[in-house]
Order: C-alpha cells, then sequence, then structure tokens
C-alpha cells in the first residue's frame, strides 16, 4: 500500500512516454507531407491589382524530378469556367509559380497540385475574389486548363514514373496527423486501463 501511490506515478510516466513515442511515430510520416503555407493571391482574398506571380509555398522542398514541373498544377478558374494562364509552372525549393492572368472581376476559384518531397501528390483548392482598381485588360481565358504545350500542369495526371498513389487532401487539416493524435489518444486508453487493472490486483491481497 505504501508503495501503491509511487509505482502508479511510476506507471503513468512510462504510460506518457509510451503514448509520445506512438504519437510522433504516427504522426512523423504525415509530415513527409509538404502542406500549405501561403498563397498569392491568399485564399478567401479579394484581389485589385495582378501580382508579378501568382505562388502557392509549402512547408518544405517540392519534389520536380522532370525539371520542368510534371505533377504540378497551377490551375486559375472564374464562375464561368473558363480557365486563366498557360498552365506553365516554375518549381524552386518549397514554392510553385505561374504568370498570372485573369478575365473579368468576379469570383475565382485556384485548383493546386504539387508533388511532395516524399513522392506523393498533394492538391487542395481555394477561392479568391478578383476586383480590380483601374485600368485592366482581363484575358480572354480558355475552356480548358493549359497544360503548358504538354510540359507540365493543367489538370493532367500525375508522372506516372513517380509510381506513387494519389493524396487528395480536402481541408487543411493533416490527415495524418489526425491520425497520429487519434492512434495516441486510443494507446494512452489501452495504457490506462491496463495500469488501473494492476494497481487494482496488486492492492487486493495486501489488504
Ligand atoms: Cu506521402
Amino acid at each position: 500500500m505504501r508503495f501503491g501511490f509511487p509505482r502508479r506515478v511510476l506507471a503513468l510516466a512510462f504510460g506518457s512516454l509510451v503514448v509520445s513515442v506512438l504519437v510522433l511515430g504516427l504522426a512523423s510520416p504525415a509530415f513527409a507531407h509538404n502542406f500549405l503555407v501561403s498563397s498569392t493571391p491568399a485564399a478567401g482574398q479579394t484581389l485589385t491589382t495582378l501580382p508579378a506571380k501568382f505562388v502557392i509555398t509549402t512547408n518544405e522542398g517540392l519534389l520536380d524530378l522532370s525539371g520542368h514541373g510534371a505533377g504540378f498544377a497551377f490551375d486559375v478558374e472564374d464562375a464561368q469556367h473558363r480557365f486563366y494562364g498557360d498552365g506553365c509552372v516554375s518549381v524552386d525549393g518549397s514554392s510553385m509559380t505561374t504568370a498570372p492572368a485573369l478575365g473579368a472581376a468576379g469570383k475565382y476559384r485556384v485548383v493546386w497540385q504539387i508533388v511532395s518531397a516524399d513522392g506523393h501528390i498533394v492538391s487542395n483548392e481555394y477561392s479568391f475574389t478578383w476586383a480590380p482598381k483601374g485600368a485592366f485588360t482581363p484575358s480572354v481565358g480558355s475552356s480548358h486548363p493549359q497544360d503548358c504545350g504538354g510540359k507540365s500542369g493543367g489538370t493532367a495526371p500525375p508522372d506516372p514514373t513517380l509510381g506513387q498513389d494519389t493524396i487528395i487532401v480536402k481541408s487543411s487539416a493533416n490527415l495524418g496527423l489526425v491520425l497520429g493524435i487519434g492512434g495516441g489518444v486510443l494507446g494512452l486508453g489501452v495504457i490506462l486501463t491496463v495500469v488501473i487493472l494492476l494497481a487494482g490486483r496488486r492492492q487486493k491481497p495486501t489488504e
């Protein structure tokens, strides 16, 4: 009985250690998937002038195996489903850029796709509002996304030479991280149950 409390504390400390290792172990592969850090235009932004370039910046280096953005896409679409830009992307470090082009004022949608540091495809979308101030000559756009003369971009399927599955990240939440935390919580529950059962069993004979 005298050693019951410290033993339980020790068991809990050990349990916490196991849970930490579990959470880190399960969550770390998730960090291999690049995620969006910032963009131009930004999600939900009202853009009033055309920036020098459109940019998607992720948390770590992108994997541009072909050297000309195969598997990458930066589609800009208006509410009438017309697409703007030549579909050419340039990959530099953790960022992908494309030459900016927009049509008439209104709501626009960006669909981006990148090749993650671990070779997996990650894509997502967001919208922004285009409200040009002053003189602006709108681009005509096209009925489908351009693919930079077959080099990159558009909604072309990912480079088959990558031989990897496609990960579609629909929310900004990191799915792997959520799964990792879920696994950690589950592990904690199991460990707590075992600790409580052991503590109960140990106390019975002394009383
Ligand atoms: Cu991956």
